[in-house]
């Protein structure tokens, strides 16, 4: 039995509720990706998913994240359309929990905060899927009308397997039995974070755990 965590952005204090509820269940627990923007507390989002060994894929925020401080290529881009991108898409709440002072014409203090902690590292290591046994895990899902797994919001393969995913909140988390799972229900937004417990043998959602989110996550800090 395993966990399969919604999209988290920089919601610290609500991934901690969520987490002491999971914790009774299972410790084996994985999270559709997007640990980063519009929250307050991203960087301790991905630290609190090392020191408890949660296990996410990579979503399209985190992919911006890194290519706008410069950790994975531009891929023929400029470093200020990473950057610009990434800020229309809520990167300076990131930018902010890494360095407070941070500036937008130069990333360069942001990036090294965030190695000075290894979370780099993990960063660049987070996968674009989990496949576990009956289960697949991406962040916007497997889709016979696009060919990669980030960003878009295409009608989703119906595969052998159950996939779990999130991208696109809904108010309520959406199981279809034999086909998918969306489990972000939109914490950054006001809403919940929600946890669905998976039986990856036989690829179904036993039940889903939620918490209301934390407005302290999500209300303006003045720093
Ligand atoms: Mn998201």
């Amino acid at each position: 039995m395993i966990a399969v965590i919604g999209d988290i952005h920089g919601c610290y204090l609500t991934l901690r509720d969520l987490y002491t509820k999971l914790s009774e269940i299972t410790n084996e627990i994985y999270t559709v990706g997007d640990l980063v923007d519009r929250g307050n507390y991203s960087k301790e989002v991905i630290q609190f998913c090392i020191d408890y060994n949660i296990k996410p894929v990579l979503g399209n925020h985190d992919d911006l994240f890194t290519r706008a401080i410069g950790l994975k290529p531009f891929n023929g881009n400029s470093r200020e359309y990473w950057i610009r991108n990434h800020v229309l898409n809520g990167g300076e709440k990131t930018y902010q929990s890494y360095n407070p002072g941070f500036s937008t014409q130069n990333l360069d203090s942001v990036a090294e905060a965030v190695k000075l902690l290894g979370h780099d590292k993990f960063l660049l290591s987070m996968p674009l899927q989990y496949e576990i046994t009956n289960l697949v895990i991406t962040h916007a899902g497997i889709s016979r009308f696009s060919n990669e797994t980030l960003w878009h919001r295409e009608k989703l393969e119906k595969l052998k397997k159950l996939q779990v995913i999130g991208h696109t909140p809904h108010q309520r988390y959406i199981y279809k039995s034999g086909w998918f799972v969306n489990v972000d229900t939109g914490c950054v937004f006001g809403g919940k974070l929600t946890a669905a417990i998976i039986d990856e043998v036989k690829g179904t959602a036993l039940n889903f755990v939620q918490v209301k989110f934390r407005k302290e996550d999500t209300e303006n800090v003045i720093w």
